[in-house]
């Protein structure tokens, strides 16, 4: 039982064990190691504590933050990154040309940072051999109060790729505690009859769906999801220099943040060297650009 209450895009998840559970952590001090890769096959996730230096990730933190001006962060203190409560005016939308989001994901800092070797390593002990990065680099910030998260969905459903030859890792940009809205997975959904089950109920149209014009994200309602697979959301507490990779086919989603304490992430994905990737996918990253 976890004593906060949750939502994602506005729709409670209740925080019983029927509900929510913690997402396991490896042991192993590198994905190299037998047991990583065991862990990785068999949850379809795997996550990492300290893999980075915690001041490199914040330094990412500040940057970004800085593009907003001075009044944007709580006392100043963009490592931190507690929302002041006071927004620029006349933004475009989030990631949009003129966003700061839009521009930092083309910016050097960013670029250098998404090309950290320590990725690339994750990344090629789990696919077992050399790995080319992904151009499209989606940067996410999720203020409190907005009511917005990322619905269910699988990554496959957005990149064509094989299976086995991509990995997505998902790295938050400063911590996020559980109630700051990070990412959630539904336990074991990358490898049963899960996605079948729902596909059975989507041909009677009683998946509830927020988007009805996209038929990418499997529903906003995460309870419901629970509900119809039997399974739990598994969570944590993530700090800056964690990373979490994940399968291709296991669903996942996030929370609706309920914290000062602003939720920045990025998505870096992999696909193994030589194999096709997604046209889609090797352009830099825009949030019109509807991939
Ligand atoms: O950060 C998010 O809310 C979504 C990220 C995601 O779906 C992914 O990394 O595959």
């Amino acid at each position: 039982m976890l004593h906060t209450s949750l939502s994602s895009n506005g729709i409670p998840l209740p925080t019983t064990a029927q509900y929510v559970g913690y997402l396991a952590e490896t042991s192993a001090q590198s994905a190299a190691e037998g047991v990583a890769k065991r862990q990785f096959a068999q949850d379809g996730y795997l996550l990492m504590r300290d893999i980075i230096d915690r001041e490199k990730v914040l330094d990412i933190r500040e940057a970004y933050l800085r593009m907003f001006g001075e009044t944007f962060v709580k006392n100043g203190d963009y490592r931190r990154g507690e929302f002041s409560g006071v927004a620029p005016e006349a933004l475009p939308r989030h990631g949009f040309p003129g966003h700061p989001a839009h521009a930092f994901v083309r910016s050097e800092i960013f670029l250098n940072f998404v090309d950290s070797p320590e990725f690339r390593k994750l990344a090629e002990d789990l696919l077992g051999g050399p790995v080319e990065r992904v151009r499209r680099t989606p940067l996410r910030h999720f203020i409190k109060g907005q009511k917005a998260a990322s619905r269910a969905h699988i990554d496959r459903t957005y990149i064509d790729s094989r299976k086995d030859d991509f990995v997505t890792l998902w790295i938050p940009l400063g911590d996020c505690p559980v109630e700051a809205g990070g990412l959630v997975y539904l336990e074991g959904s990358h490898e049963d009859g899960s996605m079948e089950a729902i596909k059975e109920v989507a041909k009677t149209g009683a998946v509830p769906t927020d988007r009805p014009d996209d038929s990418r994200p499997i529903t906003h309602d995460l309870r419901w999801m629970s509900d119809v697979t039997r399974k739990r959301w598994l969570m944590t507490n993530y700090g800056a220099g964690d990373v979490i990779a994940h399968s291709p086919v296991i669903v996942h989603a996030s929370l609706d943040s309920a914290s000062d304490l602003m939720r920045i992430s990025t998505d870096v994905r992999f696909i193994r060297a030589g194999a096709p990737c997604d046209p889609r996918w090797q352009q830099d990253w825009s949030a019109d650009d509807g991939h």
